[in-house]
């Protein structure tokens, strides 16, 4: 059976077309969406993202603002930016790149943004919404993996959907939105015993490490839907989680790495600030 591979890149443009007629019809109605995007320090990864997401915005017609701040960056004086940012009627979306530096306590960094704006549904309100079942700012990577599962026609419920890693960011937040959409769904992280032989249960497989090659043929089902959500640099060369090469001997759909999830997360991005500034003008 041919793989067949599931194109993140194309998939974000047929929904930026939508998203971008979206941000018109707020703008007839005097709204223009705000998104600010903070960047603190020097990652040249993070930096990358960040300027992806501000031409991304640029190009549906969002408004963005980056804030770069430096590295020695105090945690008072990040919190008094975002308390900012909250009163600004200008702004609907607030998103603070990770990782942040050391001196700074993350979560409350993520807990002082109005869960209003919480585009990237990190504050404890979004996430506890998420999991118990009701209206929420979804976290954009696991909502575009999502899409990027519904884009194989194949139903999601009553599947096993085995998923590798446990971040708040991605592997745990990704599990609820799957049982949600009623797979029967594993977590594994890095304590699992019998990694490959339980990810090879999986009628879908979503890897989420950061470790390049630590999937290969050998842990996928013949057939599974294969979500590869790993960025590693490997000699100047980007790379997922997943060997692709050899995961194409047997999966039955595969998400390259670039061009799989990574814009789906910048596309769901720009969802959600228009999500909160559509519910903005609704109140
Ligand atoms: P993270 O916070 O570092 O979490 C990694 C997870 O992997 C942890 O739960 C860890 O287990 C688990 N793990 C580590 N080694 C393992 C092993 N040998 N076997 C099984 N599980 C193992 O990472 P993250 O933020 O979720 O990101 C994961 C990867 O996705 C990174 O490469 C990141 O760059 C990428 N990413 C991509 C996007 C995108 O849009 N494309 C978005 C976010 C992240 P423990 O919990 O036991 O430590
Ligand atoms: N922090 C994210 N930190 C890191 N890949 C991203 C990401 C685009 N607060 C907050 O944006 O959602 C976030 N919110 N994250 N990430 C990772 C994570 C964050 C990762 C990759 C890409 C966003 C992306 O565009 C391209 C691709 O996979 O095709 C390749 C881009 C390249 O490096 O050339």
């Amino acid at each position: 059976m041919e793989t067949r591979v599931i194109d993140g890149r194309e998939l974000s443009n047929r929904l930026r077309e939508d998203i971008k007629s979206r941000v018109e019809r707020l703008k007839e109605k005097g709204i223009t969406p705000g998104l600010a995007v903070i960047l603190v320090g020097n990652d040249p990864a993070s930096a990358v993202y960040v300027c992806n997401k501000e031409k991304a915005c640029n190009k549906v017609g969002i408004y963005s603002q980056v804030i770069r701040l430096d590295e020695n960056t105090s945690q008072e004086t990040l919190l008094e930016y975002i308390y900012g940012l909250n009163a600004d009627k200008t702004i609907h979306g607030i998103l603070v790149q990770l990782p942040l530096p050391p001196q700074i306590d993350t979560n409350a960094i993520i807990n002082a943004i109005d869960p209003a704006k919480d585009v990237d549904g990190f504050h404890p309100v979004n996430m506890g919404r998420l999991m118990i079942g009701e209206d929420c700012l979804e976290p954009c990577t696991p909502k575009g993996i999502i899409r990027l599962i519904q884009e194989t026609g194949q139903p999601i419920a009553g599947k096993h959907a085995v998923v590798i890693g446990r971040s708040n960011i991605v592997g745990k937040p990704v599990a609820l939105m799957l049982l949600r959409h009623n797979a029967t769904v594993t977590i594994c992280h890095s304590k699992t015993v019998n990694l490959k032989e339980i990810a090879r249960q999986g009628d879908i497989l979503v890897v989420a490490v950061g470790k390049p090659n630590l999937v290969d043929s050998s842990f996928i089902k013949p057939g599974a839907i294969v979500v590869d959500v790993g960025i590693n640099r490997v000699d100047d060369k980007l790379v997922g989680d997943v060997n692709f090469q050899d995961a194409c001997q047997v999966a039955g759909w595969i998400t390259p790495v670039p061009g799989g999830v990574g814009p789906m997360t910048i596309t769901m991005l720009l969802e959600n600030t228009v999500l909160a500034a559509e519910r903005k003008w609704v109140e």
